[in-house]
């Protein structure tokens, strides 16, 4: 198997730490996003939505990196991914929960705070940063709370689900992620980075600009109240 991949995207981290966390034997293959590598019609030929990671596995070709994590963990009979209909659609509940809400309230912040001055594009602004930061306290809070009295997110097992959750702390500290009220989600993303798969996927140069955020900033989805 070969995976198409960027060390400093998260998208990218999750799908190949589950490959290390599996022992898997799996090929790198580097795509450079900031040489526009994801744009050539070689690579678009793979994902013509011009995005890593992705992997290939003979002639099959997977885009996600839901999907390739789900694939990766399929090869084999894991915890990560347990045979088992209700934990693989709880698994699948926190995998969406953090495509569609956690992703998106995470990465308006480390746009702001992080990509900004990587990429030199000015000051975080203002207004921006308070929006994203009333969303990711919203989805913390959630995440916090689920956490209370858990190690990992499903079955107090460490599963899919807690890979593709952690991803958006990748850039979490440098970013300055509000995150000081949250004790479980500290604790729990302690024992992510404690991790040898984690730890063997932490972007190596932070001179390597991460990517610009996947979506736009979004607006809330709920209006603010008063
Ligand atoms: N939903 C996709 C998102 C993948 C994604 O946004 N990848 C970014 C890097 S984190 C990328 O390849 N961006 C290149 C571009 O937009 O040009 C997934 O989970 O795989």
């Amino acid at each position: 198997m070969k995976l198409y991949y960027f060390p400093p995207s998260p998208n990218s981290r999750k799908a190949q730490a589950v490959a290390i966390h599996l022992g898997l034997s799996v090929e790198l293959e580097l795509v450079n996003l900031q040489q526009g590598q994801q744009r050539t019609a070689e690579f678009l030929a793979l994902n013509p939505t011009g995005r890593i990671p992705v992997l290939q596995d003979g002639d099959f070709v997977l885009w996600e990196s839901t999907a390739i994590m789900q694939y990766l963990a399929s090869q084999v009979s894991t915890p990560l991914w347990p045979d088992d209909a209700k934990r693989r659609a709880d698994i699948m509940r926190w995998q969406s929960w953090q495509l569609a809400h956690w992703s998106r309230s995470t990465q308006p912040i480390q746009f702001e705070r992080f990509v900004k001055k990587v990429l030199q594009l000015g000051d975080p602004d203002p207004q921006v940063l308070e929006q994203a930061t009333e969303n990711f306290h919203r989805e913390a809070t959630v995440l916090d709370t689920h956490l209370a009295y858990k190690d990992y997110l499903v079955n107090n097992t460490l599963t899919l689900a807690d890979f593709s959750v952690a991803s958006n702390l990748t850039y979490g500290a440098i970013a300055q992620f509000p995150l000081e009220k949250y004790d479980h989600i500290r604790a729990w993303y302690g024992r992510i980075e404690a991790l040898p798969a984690w730890q063997q996927t932490v972007p190596q140069s932070p001179e390597v600009a991460p990517q610009p955020p996947e979506v736009a900033p979004q607006p809330p989805e709920v209006a603010p109240q008063g």
